[in-house]
């Protein structure tokens, strides 16, 4: 399945007067703010989010997973659909490869096929949650952290082999995301277990090619249920440290107990330069891998808000890894994709609002009342004719739903790959 540029343009033609005047409108409102309007569409146009290979699919839980027709069968085919969004979105130009669900057999063919969709290879991910057909030694007590050194061991070379991959695609990152933990008082020792993970990341870091960097992800609870060795940003941050300075902590919003202050946790690790990315999605209760912005779009903006005054005033801190985390149970996944790629975009276009100056002047001042004024009233600006002019400018679709809906993508996928193909992942 291909788009045309004219396919879209065509599409674009029939919204572009509705778009010039909103787009106009809220130019004209922007002004009175000395917002620079196009220095905002030129960050949103550069805003590349990565699409993880193993969110292609319809995702599942032990409850149950009903599969979608048309799914991605190979590594090839996901980055097509890749390729899809993002000629739709022109936001989605880097795929983010989970090892060993989506090993390249052929590393020519698939570096030509990535490039020419415009798809780069962000960080890769490593896995020693499961244990593979063949695997000489079981995870199921852990892998970095486990007491046995053979474990620890064989979890380590898995490590050094994703890297060796990503390096042949190009990637220069490696994200580390460890189940290890336990389910009951008693069964671990959490001292043991957090120096082996320790000395076990740095031999994995050590090894990393020197213009890589390491992504630390942390977890509170799932797949165990008492205690995770990475739990949380602290952990994580301290691992990191005692790795090296290319080592830094992967933020993934579903990661967090009810309640936390995420926005916080990113504005203390930009001060610290040892932010590293993200993966983005959203949830109302526990790991929901939902769409993003879908549940708390108001607490997605107060992140934005941290991260582009981090990125105006924390040079220390280095550029981020942008990436969605997320597991599509009941929509079509691309349509899902493309939704949190738009709330992403409408939350940094929200936060590039923000009189970031005005703001530091009432804290200093602790005129509370107005800290919130300045806040809301950037929250409250609609921002998709700005998030859409980026688009237009970019080649993209003004309505990307409207445009994949309008070409029948998904009928078009199934007819090529029929109803029963099953994406690898989660
Ligand atoms: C763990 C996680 C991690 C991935 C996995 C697919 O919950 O967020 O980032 O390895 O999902
Ligand atoms: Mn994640």
């Amino acid at each position: 399945m291909n788009i045309e540029t004219q396919q879209l343009q065509d599409l674009n033609a029939k919204n572009l007067s509705t778009h010039k005047s909103q787009f106009d409108f809220l130019t004209q409102t922007l002004s009175n703010s000395d917002v620079d309007v196009d220095q905002v569409i030129k960050k949103l146009a550069d805003f590349q989010v990565a699409i993880p290979s193993w969110a292609l699919g319809a995702g599942g839980t032990r409850f149950g997973r009903f599969s979608y027709g048309g799914e991605p069968a190979s590594l090839e085919q996901k980055i097509e659909d890749i390729g899809l969004i993002h000629k739709l979105t022109q936001t989605a130009g880097a795929i983010s490869l989970h090892i060993p669900w989506d090993v390249p057999e052929d590393y020519n063919a698939i570096k030509e096929l990535a490039a020419l969709n415009k798809i780069k290879f962000d960080a890769v991910n490593s896995n020693t949650f499961q244990d593979q057909k063949n695997q000489k030694e079981t995870y199921k007590y852990g892998s970095l952290s486990n007491t046995s050194a053979a474990v620890r061991e064989q979890a380590i070379a898995h490590n050094k082999e994703v890297v060796e991959i990503g390096n042949k695609l190009g990637s220069k990152s490696l994200t580390v995301w460890l189940a290890d933990g336990a389910s009951f008082p008693g069964q671990n020792n959490f001292q043991t277990a957090l120096t082996h993970t320790q000395n076990s990341l740095i031999s994995i870091y050590e090894d990393m090619p020197a213009d890589w960097k390491m992504f630390i992800e942390y977890k509170p609870y799932e797949p165990y249920f008492y205690s995770t060795v990475i739990q949380d940003w602290g952990t994580s941050l301290m691992l990191a440290n005692g790795c090296g300075e290319r080592a830094y902590t992967l933020v993934d919003l579903g990661h967090h107990l009810p309640n936390t202050n995420i926005e916080q946790i990113v504005s203390i690790l930009m001060l610290k330069g040892k932010l590293g990315g993200f993966h983005f999605n959203d949830s109302k209760y526990g790991d929901d891998d939902i769409t993003v912005g879908s549940i708390k779009p108001y607490a997605l903006f107060l992140i934005f808000n941290e991260l582009v005054y981090g990125m105006q005033n924390n040079p220390q801190n280095p550029e981020l890894g942008w990436m969605i985390d997320a597991s599509h149970n009941l929509k079509d996944p691309l349509e899902d994709l493309i939704q949190s790629l738009e709330a992403i975009q409408e939350a940094y276009a929200k936060a590039l609002l923000i009189d970031q100056e005005a703001l530091r002047a009432a804290q200093e001042n602790n005129d509370v009342t107005l800290c919130q004024e300045i806040l809301q009233t950037a929250y409250r600006t609609d921002v998709r004719p700005l998030v859409q002019e980026a688009r237009l400018k970019t080649g993209g679709a003004l309505n990307p739903i409207a445009a994949y809906r309008d070409l029948g993508v998904r009928d078009a996928l199934i007819k090529t790959r029929g109803k029963n193909t099953v994406a690898t992942g989660l």
